[in-house]
């Protein structure tokens, strides 16, 4: 017996990044993934389908997604069982299908022939109270790893109440851990992400229930993802050298992927930095592909020092005159210097 467990869809969210003609690709994919999920759940003989919170982003989105993602349910005749996230609100339409199943701020329990599911919305939550020995699944939305936050959960108050498995949403990220004595908690992690905030792989949590034991797996899902690379240019002076060490930064990246590559170590002021070069060069390489300069420009105090009349190397020599460490020397020159030119500050 096999159930699936999703959360932060965040349908219908802005992805501030994209050019209006990407973004709508992305929209677009989303459908397509989430039919191709429901086809996967009736191909596995999915019992049902669990949906953790944060469906939607806000209302800002159209009807017309929120009909499209109500058809694919609806068709797929598997019950899916939702409880609100803190960035969903009021559906756009009237009525939902028959096999969705929304939980509200009451707890509520379903019982089926092997297994019970609960949910509940909100922040005053209840531990349910099971009156049999079935497995028992909670959907829950909210952060167990803060409790005393806005949207904290205090995982102690569900310990000892008999749930089996506690799918949650919130956190981005697959995460799963202990609850009481048998029992599990688990975060699905986003089913297919909107930033470079949630990098690397997005998913789903696959349970398989057989004869009273359970096995939970995350499977791996969105086509697309978002990467962050980093370049290390520390004595790098030539264009073609800065080239080829982003080639190398982005060796295992998909041409699918959205990437960023990072610049960092340190390079001379004569160094080829042609930024839009470099990122001309690759642009057209990935779905999406952006450069961020962290890389800093070493100073030669050596060389400032025998500056005639120059406040750079009378700062120097303050400096060094003072009753500092060589270390915190070398820390007030190195920032002092970035200061008096106008640099971001490497320290
Ligand atoms: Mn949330």
């Amino acid at each position: 017996m096999k159930f699936i467990h999703i959360s932060d869809l965040h349908l219908g969210a802005k992805i501030k990044k994209l050019s209006l003609q990407k973004a709508k690709i992305l929209r677009e994919e989303e459908i397509v993934s989430l039919r191709r999920l429901f086809d996967y759940a009736k191909k596995i003989d999915c019992e049902a389908v669990f949906i953790a919170g944060d469906l939607f982003d806000g209302n800002a989105y159209s009807k017309k997604l929120q009909n499209s993602f109500f058809d694919i349910v609806a068709k797929s005749g598997i019950k899916t069982f939702y409880v609100r996230g803190n960035h969903d609100e009021e559906f756009l339409i009237d009525e939902v299908p028959e096999n969705f199943i929304v939980f509200d701020e009451n707890i509520k329990t379903f019982d089926f022939e092997n297994y019970t599911i609960s949910g509940q919305e909100g922040n005053e939550l209840l531990p349910p109270i099971y009156k049999d020995d079935k497995f028992h699944f909670h959907l829950l939305h909210g952060d167990v790893f803060n409790p005393s936050s806005n949207d904290g959960i205090d995982l102690n108050a569900f310990k000892n109440c008999k749930i089996d498995y506690l799918a949650l949403g919130h956190i981005h990220t697959f995460e799963s851990g202990k609850l009481g004595e048998k029992g599990t908690y688990v975060y699905s992690g986003s089913l297919f992400s909107h930033g470079f905030d949630e990098c690397g792989e997005k998913g789903f949590a696959e349970i398989e229930l057989e004869n009273g034991e359970v096995k939970h797996r995350f499977v791996p899902f969105a086509n697309r993802r978002f990467e962050i690379v980093e370049a290390d240019i520390t004595g790098i002076e030539k264009f073609d050298e800065i080239k080829e060490k982003i080639e190398k930064a982005l060796d295992r990246v998909d041409q699918n992927w959205l990437v960023r590559v990072k610049l960092t170590g340190f390079c001379s002021e004569d160094c080829e930095k042609f930024l839009s070069q470099l990122e001309n060069s690759f642009e057209n390489q990935y779905f999406y592909f952006e450069l961020v300069d962290e890389s800093r420009i070493k100073v030669n105090l050596e060389k400032l020092k025998e500056e005639k009349l120059s406040f750079k190397a009378e700062f120097l020599k303050l400096v060094e005159e003072s009753d500092l460490s060589e270390e915190e020397k070398n820390l007030v020159c190195q920032s002092g210097i970035e200061a008096l030119r106008g640099d971001d500050l490497s320290v």
